[in-house]
Order: C-alpha cells, then structure tokens, then sequence
C-alpha cells in the first residue's frame, strides 16, 4: 500500500468544492486514514513546497497555499501516487484532461485546486509533514476493501 498527501487548496474550499472533490478520491477507491482543516503556516508551506525554493513562482506559491484554510488527507491504496495524481490532472490546468478534478474545475496554473505526491517517498514525507502518527488510521479496514484490492 502506497500513502499519498492530498491536498484541497484554499481555492478549492472557498469555491465550495472540498465535497466534490473527496467524493473523488473515495469514489476512485483510494481509503482514507487522515483528514483535517488547517491553514497552513508559511513554515509549512516552504518546507513543503521545499523543491520549488529557487523557481520564480516560489513566493506567489507560498503566498497562495497559505492564503486561507485547505483540507488535507493521507490516502492510503495500490498505486495511490499514480491514481491520485491521474485523477487531479495535469499541472497545468487548461491541459489537464476533462474528468479530471483540474480538466473539470480549473483554468491556471496557480490555482489549480489540489495537490497531490509525486513518488511514494514523498508521500511518505509528506503525511509525516502534516500529520502525528497518533491522527492517523493507519491499516483500518473498509468492509468494502476485499472488492477494491484484489
Ligand atoms: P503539481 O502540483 O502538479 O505536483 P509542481 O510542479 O509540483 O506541480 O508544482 C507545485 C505547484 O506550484 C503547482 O501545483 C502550482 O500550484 C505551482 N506552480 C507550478 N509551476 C508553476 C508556474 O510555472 N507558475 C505558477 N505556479 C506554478
Ligand atoms: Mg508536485
């Protein structure tokens, strides 16, 4: 099982898509065992979005994630990274493709909606960034889990 950090940005949640966009993952099977509102501190937002320190964006990025309160969660699944970035979309919002939750919903770049890991090491860092071991469900079983993984 692979642990994915999801993230539903402040736009997200000031559009009132936080709903729609957990249905999502839930629905694409992925099992979530951590979920909680913050805003998140610029201490945070630079220690994740660590790797993007030196691209111009950087600040307008941190600006951004930490600009009002988001939604994260730790999904846990075979192949989480991969699924949950298929069904974000592309980083680019206007390429990402419809029935995607950026092909569906967004239009650029900088308010694309959700983020998501991009390799199981990260994923791993990344619940660890925003979650103590103690809020989470680690290994809990849905009683649906047998008709999702085989
Ligand atoms: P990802 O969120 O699809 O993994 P990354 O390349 O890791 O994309 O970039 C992290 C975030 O930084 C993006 O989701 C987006 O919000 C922002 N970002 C990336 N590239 C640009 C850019 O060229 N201009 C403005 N913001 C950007
Ligand atoms: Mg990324």
């Amino acid at each position: 099982m692979e642990r994915t950090l999801i993230i539903v940005k402040p736009d997200a949640v000031q559009r009132g898509l936080t709903g729609e966009i957990i249905k999502r993952f839930e629905q694409r099977g992925l099992r979530i065992i951590g979920m909680k509102l913050l805003q998140v501190s610029r201490e945070l937002a630079e220690k994740h979005y660590d790797v993007h320190r030196e691209r111009p964006f950087f600040a307008s990025l941190v600006e951004y994630i930490t600009s009002a309160p988001v939604v994260v969660m730790a999904l846990e699944g075979s192949d989480a990274i991969v699924a949950a970035r298929t069904t974000i979309g592309a980083t680019k919002p206007s390429e990402a493709a419809a029935g995607s939750i950026r092909g569906d919903y967004a239009l650029e770049i900088g308010r694309n909606l959700v983020h998501g890991s991009d390799s199981v090491e990260n994923g791993e860092l990344e619940v660890a960034n925003f979650f103590a071991e103690a809020e989470l469900c680690g290994g809990w079983a849905r009683a649906v889990d047998r008709w999702v993984f085989e």
